[in-house]
């Protein structure tokens, strides 16, 4: 039983070590297959500082291009890393197949989803001053808008 007891602990630690050891600063690697002219998957979602490796399992070759990257020609089994560093949505595409579409999904850091890239840009919010043309401001009808008469300083 001594041996298994021993094995249970190194396996206990072997889970606890990357526990300790992981941080915000921990960047992944991701795959992502390009088989029959087509991304797979054609949306990844990643943290910001993570890679993404593209391998071309098709026999034409293929050639990326997105916001802030471009690969060289990719021929069969080649490979293409990027890496992410900062949150946000990153489209990209086959300059050769153009109809082949992608995107990159980076979250922030600890997995969240940046502001910008939660949903739709929405339109700014109106501006916190009205204008109303029933109610000018001046003064009321057939009242002189003249200031009163100045009141001499008190003399002593
Ligand atoms: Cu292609």
């Amino acid at each position: 039983m001594r041996p298994l007891r021993a094995a249970a602990i190194v396996v206990a630690l072997a889970l606890l070590v990357p526990m300790l050891t992981s941080g915000p600063a921990r960047a992944e690697e991701h795959t992502d297959e390009i088989k029959g002219l087509a991304f797979n998957p054609d949306q990844l979602s990643v943290r910001a500082g993570d890679a993404v490796t593209w391998v071309n399992h098709d026999s034409d070759k293929h050639h990326l291009q997105g916001d802030g990257f471009e690969s060289k020609d990719l021929p069969n089994n080649s490979t293409f890393t990027v890496q992410f560093p900062e949150p946000g949505e990153i489209a990209y595409h086959c300059t050769i197949h153009t109809y082949m579409e992608g995107k990159v999904v980076v979250l922030n850091p600890d997995g969240s989803t940046p502001p910008s890239t939660a949903g739709e840009p929405e339109a700014p919010p109106a501006p916190s001053t009205t204008t109303s043309s029933t109610n000018p401001p001046g003064p009321l009808d057939g009242v002189p808008a003249t200031p009163p008469p100045p009141v001499p300083a008190p003399k002593r």
